[in-house]
């Protein structure tokens, strides 16, 4: 998909005065580089301060029950809220996201061509990074995400919503690329017959974690589920993991699914988009940050079948995104925003030539989380 048209000015005066916010709508500009919604940083005008917002417009043809989705994000982001209160957190309001209300009470705006519209307060001093740069900065992000998950862990409510059902199931998604590949609708499927091969070569890692759940041998948490590195602000000053942002698809999901998405979106040398293969390569100190800094967050909650399939969580859900692209171009390009012609099909190859690399270095890998276990003190047991 390519981007929709920006509203104007005028349009977000309007959305301005719809949120309860106080003060107006002075700028907005396009923030950030998410694949799904469209996200603005807005500058509202409060009697003369200059005070930012972000506001997006959720992709109703991804989520399509918009109040089911804010429900999930209120509980959690109260949750959060609650936790950071009791524990005398400073700073409390970057620490997690803020929802800002309609003036109605709701926690959306829908405008008068229907779209759906949220507003968070702006995490100042902060920043996403779409390639990691540094172990630092993998071992922080990856504890943020570990912490989230710990501490989603006694959610009180109920189960939460299923914003986007079998999100992470891969054999669902290894067989919505095969119908992709048979129906062939955007006519692309012989120019990437090779692409293709390498995908269904590899189909028997789609069930490695299906196995698992349904063995019984691994629990169903709440999970974030999307954990790529850009949904977590590091602050600009300490570097510190601040807050998880992304909060579309938390909802039930398996540990082994945040911690693969780390690896995938982390470990790469190169951008996702990187259409260099030579320039891809999984980084084993990387990967040895991410195990820390996770395990120090969520490890005491994990268990031990958990802690062994770390890797394998690596090349699933790298396998999975690989798919998950390719079935994009096959189709048309009708789920990711792509910049450009063949956009998803570099994506895809990336993940496949990131997944040759974990799976060379798979042994490199393992001894790492033996090494980073034995550090923290915590058995790894297949
Ligand atoms: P998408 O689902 O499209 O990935 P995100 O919710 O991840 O959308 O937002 C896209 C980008 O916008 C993020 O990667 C981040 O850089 C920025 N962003 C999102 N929420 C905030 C916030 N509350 N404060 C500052 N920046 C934000
Ligand atoms: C999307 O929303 P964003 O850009 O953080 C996608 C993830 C993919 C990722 C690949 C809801 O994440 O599942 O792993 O792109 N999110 C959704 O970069 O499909
Ligand atoms: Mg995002």
């Amino acid at each position: 998909m390519s981007l929709p048209f920006a509203p104007s000015l005028l349009e977000f005066v309007a959305l301005g005065r719809a949120f309860a916010l106080q003060g107006e709508v002075v700028a907005a500009v396009p923030h950030g580089s998410g694949h799904i919604n469209d996200t603005f940083a807005v500058t509202v005008s409060q009697a003369g301060t200059p005070v930012r917002y972000v506001f997006q417009r959720i992709n109703q043809r991804i989520f399509t029950d918009v109040p089911a989705l804010m429900d999930n994000i209120v509980r959690v982001t109260s949750h959060q809220r609650t936790r950071l209160a009791a524990s005398d957190t400073p700073d409390a309001s970057r620490r997690a996201l803020t929802v800002v209300p309609a003036r109605d009470g709701r926690p959306f705006v829908r405008d008068e061509k229907g779209a759906w519209w949220r507003s968070y307060l702006f995490i100042e001093h902060a920043f996403t990074y779409d390639k990691i740069e540094s172990t630092d900065q993998a071992r922080t992000a990856a504890r943020a995400f570990g912490d989230f998950q710990r501490l989603l862990a006694d959610l009180p409510g109920g189960r939460l919503h299923e914003t986007i059902p079998h999100f992470h199931d891969t054999p669902r998604r290894y067989a919505n690329f095969e119908a992709a590949a048979q129906a062939d609708s955007a006519g692309r499927a012989s120019a990437c017959a090779d692409d293709l091969a390498f995908a269904r070569s590899r189909a028997p890692l789609a069930r490695k974690l299906a196995d698992l759940l349904d063995a019984g041998l691994v629990p169903e948490r709440v999970t974030h589920n999307d954990t790529k590195l850009n949904n977590v602000m590091l602050d600009n000053a300490t570097g510190e993991g601040v807050c998880v942002i992304d909060l579309d698809t938390v909802m039930p999901g398996l540990s082994l699914y945040d911690f693969g998405d780390m690896v995938r979106s982390a470990t790469n040398a190169a951008a996702e988009d990187e259409a260099d293969l030579a320039r891809v390569f999984a980084r084993p100190e990387i990967f040895s940050a991410l195990a820390e800094g996770f395990l120090a967050g969520a490890g005491s909650a994990l268990n031990d079948v958990e802690r062994a399939h770390l890797v394998t969580a690596g090349q699933v859900i790298t396998y999975e995104i690989g798919l998950r692209f390719l079935t994009d171009h096959l189709q048309g390009d009708v789920y990711f925003k792509i910049n450009r012609t063949g956009h998803n099909l570099d994506r895809a190859r990336n993940q496949f030539a990131l997944l040759r690399s974990l799976d060379a270095q798979s042994s490199t890998f393992e001894g790492i989380v033996d090494s980073v276990c034995a550090k923290l003190n915590r058995p790894v047991t297949a």
